[in-house]
């Protein structure tokens, strides 16, 4: 009697055990996945807002299975080793910038021209589609959590910046087309990823820097930096990416929740980060007094007639990797118009 008692309560408890496996409640499988996610950045910059985001969505719409541990500042992987590292499993997840990376990314670079973005909107929906449509091979030994761009670059600077003649040979920091851009203009770029910048800047090594304004109050860049020219020259596309063994291991859900985050976190990123430099500009207008230079629009014109050769440049390299270049290039500015007609200029 006993023992038949006992096999009872023990075909019970497998029975109960099998069952909360399969409906799979909350408070049985929290935390039973466990996901490392690698940024190049401090915790206070807009990788790493978009990063805390995507953690707490994917947590609270896994109910909890899926628990991400985040490592922003380069604690796990830097600027240059993240699309490395998570190929090879030193993070699941990382954040990377493609322009730190020149030559290693032929079909997004598209995104870096000067094809006239001027909202970090629209240039992450256009990346993604584009992204989605083409499937690139330079992204096929990983999974593509999600893409998005910044808001258009403006030169921050020392000294200000109002004419060519001011920018003759200033030392800039930059990276990947945004380099290219400073060339044709005649300052000198100096290529190295964001986190180098702040010492850069202080030690002099640069003047200033090409990039989204949102910097100003994030690196605190405005306290250096109190001249801003607007000129809305390229954009920085990044990816999110995973290790293509770590997403085959996941659960059909986990997938379809983290699917179904891609386009939604490049739209989320956008909107937050055109917010922000609003929201920089006049923290650092407040804080610091910044001058904002307007070049005149027909000079404006004439500096940006000097960067299309970047274009043409893009053109041949792609080609010559297979890559439709012009479909690629008129679906952009497609693109870029529907979403403009959307979202706004
Ligand atoms: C960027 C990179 C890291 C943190 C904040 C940032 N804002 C704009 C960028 C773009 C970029 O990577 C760059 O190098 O200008």
């Amino acid at each position: 009697m006993r023992g038949k008692g006992l096999l009872v309560a023990m075909a019970t408890i497998a029975a109960l055990v099998g069952w909360l496996a399969f409906v799979n409640p909350p408070w049985v499988a929290a935390g039973s996945i466990k996901l490392t996610y690698a940024n190049f950045p401090p915790a206070s910059t807009f990788p790493c807002v978009q990063m805390e985001r995507w953690k707490a969505e994917v947590e609270k719409r896994t109910n909890g299975k899926v628990q991400v541990q985040t490592f922003p500042g380069g604690t796990l992987l830097g600027a240059k080793n993240m699309f490395d590292g998570v190929k090879r499993g030193q993070a699941d997840i990382g954040n990377l910038c493609m322009s730190y990376q020149p030559g290693v990314f032929p079909f997004t670079t598209v995104a870096e021209l000067p094809v006239g973005f001027t909202s970090s909107t629209v240039a992450s929906l256009v990346l993604w589609d584009l992204y989605e449509k083409y499937r690139p091979k330079e992204f096929a030994d990983v999974k593509v959590l999600t893409m998005f761009a910044t808001a258009p670059s403006n030169i921050m600077s020392k000294v200000p910046v109002r004419s060519l003649k001011d920018l003759k040979g200033l030392e800039l920091r930059a990276s990947g087309i945004a380099s290219r851009v400073l060339d044709l203009l005649g300052a000198t770029p100096v290529s190295m990823p964001m986190p180098e910048t702040p010492e850069a800047l202080q030690k002099g090594v640069v003047k200033g820097l090409l990039s989204s304004l949102e910097v100003l109050k994030d690196f605190n860049f405005a306290e250096y930096c109190r001249y801003e020219t607007i000129t809305n020259f390229q954009v920085y596309p990044f990816a999110v990416v995973m290790n293509k063994q770590r997403w085959a291991a996941l659960p059909d859900d986990v997938k379809k929740v983290m699917e179904d985050l891609r386009r939604e976190q490049a739209l989320w990123t956008g909107q937050y980060m055109d917010q922000h430099v609003k929201e920089s500009l006049a923290w650092s207008k407040e804080k610091y007094g910044i001058e904002i230079i307007q070049i005149p629009e027909e000079e404006l014109k004439a500096w940006k007639q000097k960067l299309t050769p970047l274009i043409d440049e893009w053109k041949q390299k792609a080609a010559k990797l297979g890559i439709p270049a012009q479909q690629v290039l008129d679906e952009l500015y497609a693109l870029k118009a529907k979403y403009e007609a959307q979202y706004g200029k």
